[in-house]
């Protein structure tokens, strides 16, 4: 958090903050999702549910960082395929932060086949196919921290907190 935010707050206001201000997950809308022209729709998805937005980036995603990415399905038939996808077109990157944020993304997510992915999930809304998901979500806490490392410098995680806070939590 910045120096100047914490200033600012009382001591109650900074130990609510640290509470609630614990998870970050991961999150890439994949270039299937930026072509099909549904960056705001995924985005606002997240935003209404109540989490907050910690970073974000537009870019193109090179072949090092893919493979690093996905480094855990190395071995996977798929693999060879999903990092020249991933790399084939824009993503956009991003940091979510919020209480239970990992599981309850891949909730808003959905089943990685998106023909298995309820209705109402981003997946199971708008995709019918496992290899075009839209979608990443970090699986785990531990994932989340590592590809937030992987993805983000520590100066583009953004602290800060929003006026909503007591209107979202107890
Ligand atoms: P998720 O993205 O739901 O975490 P995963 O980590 O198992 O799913 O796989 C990563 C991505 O790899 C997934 O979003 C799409 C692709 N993928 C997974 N299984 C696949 C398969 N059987 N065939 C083609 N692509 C697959
Ligand atoms: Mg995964």
């Amino acid at each position: 958090m910045d120096l100047q935010l914490y200033w600012l707050m009382t001591k109650d206001e900074f130990i609510k903050f640290e509470e609630i201000a614990l998870e970050r997950t991961f999150i890439a809308i994949k270039p299937d999702g930026v072509q099909r022209g549904l960056v705001g729709e995924i985005i606002q998805r997240f935003e209404r549910k109540g989490f907050t937005l910690v970073s974000l980036k537009f870019m193109k995603v090179s072949r090092e960082l893919a493979e690093k990415h996905y480094d855990v399905h190395r071995d996977r038939p798929f693999f060879a395929g999903l990092v020249e996808f991933i790399t084939s077109a824009p993503i956009v990157a991003m940091v979510w932060e919020g209480d239970g944020v990992v599981a309850a993304s891949r909730k808003i997510i959905g089943a990685t086949n998106p023909l298995a992915a309820e209705p109402g999930t981003i997946r199971g809304d708008f995709a019918i196919n496992i290899g075009r998901n839209l979608i990443h979500g970090s699986d785990a806490i531990e994932t989340a921290q590592r590809e937030i490392a992987l993805w983000f410098t520590e100066e583009e995680l953004v602290s800060w907190q929003p006026h909503l806070s007591p209107w979202l939590h107890e």
